[in-house]
């Protein structure tokens, strides 16, 4: 069976594209998200994307993703940086996690430089855009197929 990865996105990753400030690039969030199936098809892995503006949901689908999914790919967005419900539950999740940001956080307002995501992030990407999105996602497929097989990535 296909390994499979959840890819969560937080509050406002619908708007992607459509923000007059440029941040987060002009490609729409439907075509990042059509981008992110279409290479995860390439690598063999079945990819769940899924977006919501709203904590609990989001702590929902994490714990779901502890018997559905092999790895989780997460931009909590702003969620990142207050959301304590959110750690805990990706600490409940004993697989590979990958945080990723369109942005690089790091550049950006000092508010932005504390994640609560990264206490329990295997790696981050940042600052790529979506091709840090495909790259989260070859990441999270490696490390779950070694961690399938007990081995190396
Ligand atoms: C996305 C957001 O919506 C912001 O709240 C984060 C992140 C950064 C991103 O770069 O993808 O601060």
């Amino acid at each position: 069976m296909p390994l499979t990865i959840f890819f969560l996105n937080g509050p406002n990753a619908n708007l992607y594209g459509l923000d007059p400030s440029g941040t987060y690039g002009t490609e729409s969030f439907p075509a990042i998200r059509e981008r992110c199936l279409a290479h995860a098809q390439t690598l063999g892995v079945t990819l769940d994307f899924r977006q919501s503006n709203h904590e609990g949901e989001i702590v929902d689908w994490i714990q779901e993703a502890r018997a559905k999914a092999d790895a989780i790919v997460i931009n909590a967005a702003g969620l990142t940086y207050t959301s304590i419900a959110i750690l805990d539950a990706l600490l409940a999740f004993d697989k590979p996690i990958i945080e990723a940001h369109m942005s690089n956080i790091w550049k950006r307002e000092p508010f932005r430089h504390h994640s609560f995501v990264s206490k329990a992030a295997t790696g981050v990407v940042a600052g790529l855009g979506a091709l840090g999105y495909e790259l989260a996602i070859s990441a999270a497929a490696r490390l779950a197929a070694a961690r399938a097989e007990g081995g190396q990535t």
